[in-house]
């Protein structure tokens, strides 16, 4: 048996002036190139605001960067829809995308289910899919050798790719009563780590001379989070050390964090991140996808900057300059309007601040789309237009400002009573039972 391991990896990151360049060194022959992303999120709100016009023009985008630059198989690391219950809406571009890249006739899709996915809704079409080359691995498969693809295919193996989707509670541990939080964190990264080692076993096993990928929807410590992501294990109890994952692997193509990251050492292990800004908390971020060209011998990674289709702007003013900046402000140019945060300084709460603020902007080129108020005397308060951003991405929040109204300040029992509250949470959405708007 031989799983090649590159220690040679090439990190090259672009910057936004680069965009709609062309980034990607021409193909060699003999490279495997590999497209990853994550996180896409379909169906998804900022508010009550569709994300469907910036998600058509990512997935057309990246069907050109697929064809032009000759991508093998595009990796989907979990998080493809935003609900357990997608819209019809967000579950038309997925299969849309499918049918795209099947038309390509030159690439293939692996898919995995992230916090946000249902595996049985992910998993439903999974042999109608399979027709189409494409593979879909909604919750974690047993036993391990179901979890590997061999690609481009097993008379011509050239990748052996471990697909390990969101790996639930119960998919690495069993639960007793009268648990601590250590005896938990404990038993779910020892899960984490078997589930990644009975995978390189397997793959040992089809004694292939490949490279082994493996795929994870899951918190690496060290991570930069972002508003967005919604905490994935019981008070983040699962996180992992990018040391966890065999270093047999040549690379782990993660999701869940949307901020694009990476960790470079033996074992190349970085998050594409999303594709598009979820939250306003990503507003400064270049989103991208990464691209892994496997040679022989090396591994070389590069992130492809995703246009911007839509700014979202975080803005600051103080109370008397409101007018004339509203009047002076640029928004960047973008294919879609950009929407804007607006936070205003050294001013009180008052509820006519919304219908002000829109008929100073009405005709202007962007769209507020929330005010925050600071003033010395109160705390920070939000006037939403509709109702607040990701509310239902923050039940763990709403229930802390809960025990904290209920003068439940210790720290023990507040750890035992969130740990209760996220066990019941994950059972209601691992049932698919809320459906966050
Ligand atoms: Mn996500």
């Amino acid at each position: 048996m031989r799983i090649n391991s590159f220690p040679s990896l090439q990190i090259a990151v672009y910057t936004r002036s680069m965009i709609n360049e062309v980034l990607l060194q021409p193909k060699k022959n003999l490279t495997y190139r590999i497209l990853h992303t994550a996180d896409w999120h379909l169906g998804k709100l900022l508010g009550d605001q569709s994300r469907d016009e910036e998600h058509i023009l990512f997935l057309d985008w990246l069907i050109g960067i697929i064809q032009d630059h000759g991508i093998d198989c595009v990796v989907i690391a979990g998080d493809v829809f935003d609900t357990a219950s997608p819209s019809n809406l967000a579950q038309q571009r997925y299969f849309t995308f499918v049918s795209r890249l099947f038309a390509l006739g030159t690439c293939q899709l692996v898919v995995t289910g992230g916090n946000h996915d249902s595996p049985a809704q992910l998993d439903a079409p999974r042999n109608v899919l399979k027709a189409l080359n494409v593979h879909v691995f909604g919750g974690l498969t047993d036993p391990p050798e179901n979890r590997l693809v061999v690609l481009p295919s097993v008379e011509n193996p050239r990748i052996i790719l471990g697909a390990i989707p969101f790996l639930r509670d119960r998919d690495v541990r069993t639960s007793r009563s009268g648990e601590q939080a250590d005896d938990i964190r404990k038993a779910l990264v020892e899960g984490i780590a078997r589930c990644y080692r009975d995978t390189r076993d397997a793959a040992g096993k089809l004694n292939l001379d490949c490279p082994l990928v493996v795929t994870g929807h899951l918190t690496v410590m060290g991570g930069q989070a972002c508003d967005s992501e919604r905490e994935i294990h019981i008070g983040g109890l699962g996180s992992v050390g990018p040391d966890i994952f065999p270093p047999e692997c040549s690379a782990v193509l993660l999701g869940h964090l949307h901020r694009p990251q990476g960790w470079q050492g033996k074992t190349l292990v970085r998050y594409s991140g999303s594709p598009i800004p979820l939250s306003f908390s990503e507003s400064g971020d270049h989103k991208s996808v990464h691209v892994l060209d496997i040679q022989e011998d090396r591994v070389d990674s590069t992130l492809v900057p995703i246009p911007l289709f839509r700014p979202l702007v975080r803005m600051t003013l103080s109370a008397g300059q409101i007018e004339q900046e509203l009047e002076d402000f640029q928004p960047p140019e973008a294919p879609l309007e950009p929407w804007v945060e607006l936070t205003i300084q050294n001013t009180p709460f008052r509820e006519q601040m919304v219908q002000e603020v829109q008929s100073l902007t009405e005709t202007k080129p962007y769209r507020i789309m929330k005010i925050l108020c600071h003033s010395t005397d109160q705390e920070p308060r939000s006037i939403p237009q509709s109702y607040p951003e990701d509310l239902m991405d923050k039940p763990l929040d709403i229930f802390l400002r809960v025990l904290d109204k209920n003068g439940i300040t210790h720290p023990q029992e507040m750890e035992q009573l969130t740990i209760g509250f996220q066990k019941v949470l994950e059972l209601i959405q691992q049932e698919g039972g809320v459906n966050e708007q």
